[in-house]
């Protein structure tokens, strides 16, 4: 009889020393400095169970010095040893506590400035981007930036535009000038996920008020969703069965205005400086769009248009108009275009109605022919874009300084 009892509390020990190997261990695996006070901590399990086990959040899973007791940990814990499953991010001076209790969770772990890093090497997102190299460390979406046209904060592009087309006109390029920055945000296939554009209108040295659109190089499918701010400006994206086209505004003294009895914006030197009007735009797109395949990258296809007639597109040389462009301007005056051969926007010389540099470029004043302040436009122009390659900067005597609008 003994000997039964004895054999019976054996297997109970057994049984329950059993149950306590199978329980649910939680796993703090490393943290990374986010190099702003912020920490981001990964956190894993173990279940040495061959089955599924499901523990609430509440008094049995649940974090301690947390805004919430649920910070996104699991509920339903697979077999096995499952690592990175969820992050936290935590500030310098926390110390969060994820703790698995009751029947089928047993253990706590924590989280701090001091807990063990992450090794370089890791991949916290699993998307197939190191940590070392991902920009989005904790973001499988999402992995490296692409700036345009630099990842220096500081450094912008200008477009600046001639609303005279066709005509040449007084060539002062200072009718539309617009500052922009562009980050594409790519995924670890090289898919863009978000195009987010930076715009400063700096000058409108016109009488037109004239709009200012992109065409981008897929089609408006494409887009998940799409941000234009300030929201008051009513952009307009036209989706029609090719491009994406969003048209920012069809009004530019709409957002800057001639100061007191100025007529010009920022390009008479005699005239008041008026502050540059920053907008944005933040899209995000479907991962369909391989970068390396994009026929344009960033600027993409900008053009003006000319007093908001929709039709009266202005692009960059060699840029094709949208669908939208009335095609009875080409061949009229100074334009040399030729649709079927593929040229556009381009006088007989080479010249330009529109140009991108990629530096903040000092325009020439109001009424002044860009040939008289770049002394090597021409040269530039008529080779094909192969002399002079330096010939916007504003040093080694490429310029008339004396005819440039230099911002006060
Ligand atoms: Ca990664
Ligand atoms: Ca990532
Ligand atoms: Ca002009
Ligand atoms: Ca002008």
């Amino acid at each position: 009889m003994k000997n039964r009892i004895f054999i019976t509390m054996l297997l109970l020990l057994a049984i329950l020393s059993l149950f306590a190997g199978l329980k649910v261990q939680p796993v703090m695996e490393c943290v990374i400095s986010n190099g702003d006070g912020t920490w981001t901590a990964h956190f894993g399990y173990l279940n040495e169970n061959p089955n599924v086990l499901s523990i609430g959040i509440g008094v049995h899973n649940k974090f301690v010095g947390t805004p919430s007791e649920d910070m996104g940990q699991p509920t339903i814990f697979q077999p096995g040893r499952h690592e990175f499953e969820f992050s936290v991010t935590f500030n310098d001076g926390d110390n969060f506590v994820w703790s698995l209790s009751g029947p089928r969770g047993h253990g706590s772990v924590n989280a701090n400035s001091s807990s063990s890093a992450c090794p370089r090497g890791s991949d916290s997102d699993e998307d197939g981007v190191e940590d070392q190299y991902d920009e989005y460390p904790d973001d499988m979406h999402r992995a490296y930036n692409n700036w345009y046209p630099s990842a220096e904060e500081d450094e912008w592009g200008t477009l600046a535009y001639e609303d005279y087309w066709p005509f040449q006109g007084d060539y002062d390029f200072n009718d539309l000038v617009i500052d922009y920055r562009f980050n594409l945000v790519t995924n670890g296939s090289n898919l863009v996920i978000d195009v987010n554009g930076y715009f400063k209108l700096r000058a409108i040295g016109a009488s037109y008020s004239n709009g200012f659109g992109i065409e981008f190089p897929f089609h408006a499918d494409s887009v998940e969703v799409a941000e234009i701010l300030p929201a008051s400006m009513n952009s307009v994206l036209e989706s029609s069965n090719t491009n994406l086209v969003i048209l920012f505004f069809d009004s530019s003294k709409d957002y800057m205005s001639p100061a007191g009895e100025d007529f010009f914006v920022n390009t008479d030197p005699e005239e008041s400086w008026v502050n540059t009007f920053e907008f944005s735009l933040a899209m995000t797109l479907y991962p369909t769009q391989n970068i390396n395949n994009l026929v344009w990258l960033a600027p993409f296809n900008p053009f003006i248009f000319i007093q908001g007639e929709r039709g009266k597109e202005v692009h960059l040389a060699g840029y094709p108009p949208t669908v939208s462009a009335d095609r009875s301007y080409f061949g009229i005056g100074d334009d040399d275009s030729n649709l079927s051969q593929e040229r556009y926007y381009k006088t007989a010389g080479n010249l330009p109605w529109g140009l991108n540099l990629p530096a903040t470029w000092a325009y020439p004043t109001e009424r002044t022919s860009i040939t008289e302040a770049y002394l090597y436009l021409a040269d530039w122009a008529q080779s094909n874009g192969e002399q002079h390659t330096d010939w916007y900067e504003n040093a080694g005597g490429n310029t008339d300084e004396s005819k440039l609008y230099i911002e006060p």
